[in-house]
């Protein structure tokens, strides 16, 4: 088999490439791991950025999420019983939209079979040749038989336990941690979000976060212990947790009921570079991750597809490569600053093992100052909503 650009990996970042790709005739191939009932599955990102949504709409994907997203302007950052709001339109003229991962997901699913592009599920045993080299190839392997597609590039978006990243080798590839010590247990409830803005609740429990997916569907996070289970929590202990945590004038109102999902993510931020090595091209959760705190790992990953999409398009349509050259240096640029954003949002509003009485007041000077600063809103408001490609 030939194509132009193989995609390892479809999830949103893979999918939102495929999808472009197609609006300008590039032809490329989708390798999944695993079945679309199982990306399908995993409950993950709430929050999208004007840029990405931008991107679904070019990508020809953008209605549902039109009719459907829930625009909001602000969000609430707490602390014990006070709160104030960020208000990202009065500071940015922009908004963000509550639209979940798995409906961007799905959309893209339905799209690419609409189309009739070709994406293999199941794919076992991926492996990428010569990508620096002229003849890049990828093999898989599938119900135990061995296949080979040859092509352009590829685009490594196969998520951070991906092989993409692994194929640079360690001599090229430099790679920076930071690993934080605790989690976040988030459970979806079939039940009326307690507010209608994100609450970001800061306490001396620790951090927890209100969202939702609609009028009907809430989702809630909190900051938990690394050797916490899910099974540990029970839905009563969670709701009892989440409701100290945030202020009594929210927890009153908060509606209860049983979990429909549950699951713990460790908290982690995480960049390689580069992430071009010849022929194939690291996007989103492959080359980057960020702690959820500020929403920006798939918005992240969009802006990758952005870059990688716009180079890939230069490059067929116009023989000009230098798009796809500078690919590493323009999305690492906005990755670092994604990843500033997420850490320091990280750092205000989670309380830490080895924490100081300094440190803590340290945390409490900063909240303070967004509070009474009107500069340091609009910073945090430009970053939220996403800064420009
Ligand atoms: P994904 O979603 O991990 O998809 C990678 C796909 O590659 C497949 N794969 C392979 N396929 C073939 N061969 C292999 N060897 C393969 N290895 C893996 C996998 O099966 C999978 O289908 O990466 P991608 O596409 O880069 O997308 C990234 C986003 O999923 C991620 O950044 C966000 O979910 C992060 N995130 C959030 N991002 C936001 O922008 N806003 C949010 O509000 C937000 N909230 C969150 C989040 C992530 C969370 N968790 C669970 C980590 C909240 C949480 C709790
Ligand atoms: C979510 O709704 O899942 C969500 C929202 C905002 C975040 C992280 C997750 O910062």
């Amino acid at each position: 088999m030939r194509t132009q650009v193989v995609i390892i990996g479809g999830g949103p970042s893979g999918l939102l490439l495929g999808q472009l790709l197609h609006t300008q005739g590039i032809d490329a191939v989708v390798l999944e791991r695993k079945t679309r009932d199982y990306v399908l599955s995993r409950i993950r990102a709430g929050i999208l950025e004007t840029g990405t949504i931008s991107l679904m709409h070019q990508a020809g994907v953008g209605a549902r999420l039109e009719a459907e997203g829930f625009v909001h302007d602000g969000t609430i950052i707490s602390y014990g019983d006070e709160e104030f709001t960020i208000n990202f339109k009065e500071h940015t003229d922009t908004s963000v939209v509550v639209y979940g991962q798995t409906e961007v997901t799905r959309d893209l699913y339905d799209a690419r079979e609409a189309a009739g592009l070709r994406t293999l599920f199941n794919v076992e045993q991926v492996e990428i040749h010569g990508a620096d080299t002229d003849k890049a190839y990828v093999t898989y392997n599938v119900c135990g038989e061995t296949h080979r597609i040859d092509c352009d590039f590829i685009a490594g978006c196969d998520g951070f336990h991906g092989v993409s990243r692994q194929t640079i080798p360690l001599s090229v590839r430099r790679e920076y941690e930071k690993v934080y010590p605790f989690g976040w247990l988030g459970i979806l409830s079939e039940t009326p979000p307690v507010n209608d803005e994100l609450i970001y609740a800061a306490s001396e429990r620790g951090f927890a976060l209100c969202s939702m997916r609609n009028a009907k569907l809430s989702r809630y996070y909190i900051q938990c212990s690394l050797s916490d289970k899910p099974e540990d929590w029970t839905d009563e202990a969670f709701w009892q947790e989440l409701k100290r945590r945030i202020p009594a004038q929210h927890a009153e109102k908060l509606v209860t009921g049983p979990s429909i999902e549950k699951s713990i993510a460790p908290l982690r931020s995480f960049v390689t570079e580069p992430m071009r090595w010849g022929r194939l091209f690291l996007c989103g959760d492959a080359a980057h991750i960020v702690p959820p705190t500020g929403a920006k790992g798939l918005n992240t990953a969009a802006s990758d597809i952005h870059y990688l999409f716009e180079g890939l398009k230069q490059h067929y349509l116009e023989n000009n490569s230098a798009g796809l050259e500078t690919y590493s240096e323009k999305a690492l640029a906005r990755v670092w600053k994604a990843e500033r954003f997420s850490w320091w949002m990280t750092n205000l509003l989670h309380r830490f093992p080895d924490q100081t009485e300094f440190d803590l007041k340290m945390q409490k000077a900063d909240i303070d100052f967004l509070r009474s600063n009107k500069s340091a809103q609009s910073v945090m408001a430009q970053n939220y909503i996403g800064l420009p490609y």
